[in-house]
């Protein structure tokens, strides 16, 4: 029985991602040494999240007692920017944390361009709601001097992305091109194991995921889906709504049960408010490889050609029909214009 398989042939994430190379027999090993860095960043992560609740009695990072401390952001910020230069296969940087991108020193340069979020919605920590860290890998354009234009690529150039939740448990969902599966912690070990073999969404889902706090704001395509949602007209039942307020949790959510997880443009923020580089493009990747789809409200997420590394994009993703949907209807509103 399959279960009984994995449990005493242990298939870890670095066996996964091993057998995966051994597909190209020409690969170095240099993405399984790159990811087992990833990796290690987010075992210290998850370590150091479940203690924030205890850190306001022993002072751990994220919480002053009398000595400043590390909020838990910039903390893992350090952990994931050295376990990176230390791989030894990365030659540019870009996190939420830092306004430059991260050049690495040409003696521990490789060919890897990694863009992360290394705390996505840490502003949820202290409520115990689940956050993550949210990453893109791209290789760089070509040798010499690693430049911007190594990570201003369109999304479709990434070669894998992931993300790793810090919820009731810590899950890390990765996709390298050829589909995509997850892997949960097992603390007794230390080892990510495969729970999630070959995710597939929902084709169609039953659940639409937008801050409805910005109702006022939103343009009339958005807003008339959203009123789809909630007043079917061709009979159907109403969509439920779930909104975490934490891009990694209510993307995990989707991905796993399907509907769709909306941040539209609005009149405040004509961008939205998720960023390009290290949410937009890595969760479309997944969602993509997952069978479904993700729009910006004028183009496919992936082919947005970034020109700054911070930039932001509004962004609809999640089942494939749920997306034809929000799909048409921008392309009504264009026709009318
Ligand atoms: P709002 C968290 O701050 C975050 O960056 C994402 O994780 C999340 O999806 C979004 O912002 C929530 O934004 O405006 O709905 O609070």
């Amino acid at each position: 029985h399959a279960a009984d398989a994995y449990r005493t042939d242990l298939m870890t994430i670095t066996r996964f991602v091993l057998n995966e190379q051994s597909k190209y027999p020409e690969s170095r090993g240099d993405f399984s040494i790159l990811l087992s860095h990833i990796v290690l960043g987010c075992k210290f992560v998850c370590s150091c999240v479940n203690k924030a609740g205890l850190a306001k009695l022993i002072g751990l990072a994220g919480e002053t007692n009398g000595e400043e401390q590390k909020k838990l952001d910039v903390l893992s910020n350090e952990v994931f920017v050295k376990a990176l230069v230390s791989s030894s296969r990365t030659c540019i940087l870009v996190s939420e944390e830092d306004e430059e991108a991260i050049f690495v020193e040409s003696s521990k340069r490789g060919r890897y361009c990694v863009v992360f979020d290394p705390l996505d919605g840490s502003s949820n920590i202290d409520c115990g709601v689940s956050i993550g860290t949210i990453f893109g890998i791209y290789l760089m354009k070509d040798g010499g001097e690693p430049t911007l234009a190594d990570v201003l690529q369109p999304g479709r150039n990434m070669i894998a992305a992931g993300y790793c939740m810090y919820g009731s448990s810590c899950t890390f969902v990765l996709s390298t091109g050829t589909g995509v599966n997850g892997f949960t912690l097992d603390p007794s070990l230390g080892e990510f194991i495969l729970t999630h073999p070959d995710i597939k969404i929902p084709k169609k889902g039953k659940i639409y995921s937008v801050n409805e706090g910005n109702a006022k704001n939103w343009d009339g395509p958005t807003a008339k889906y959203v009123e789809k949602c909630k007043f079917p007209k061709d009979g159907s039942s109403p969509k439920s709504l779930r909104y975490i307020g934490s891009m990694v949790a209510d993307v995990h959510r989707t991905l796993l049960y399907g509907g769709v997880f909306l941040y539209p443009a609005d009149k405040k923020s004509p961008n939205g408010k998720l960023r390009v580089l290290y949410e937009v493009f890595p969760m479309s990747f997944l969602i993509e490889q997952a069978g479904g789809q993700s729009f910006t409200g004028k183009e496919r997420a992936l082919d947005l050609v970034p020109k700054k590394i911070h930039e932001r994009s509004p962004i609809f993703l999640g089942s494939y029909d749920d997306v034809e949907e929000i799909i048409a209807l921008y392309a009504a509103e264009e026709k009318k214009e």
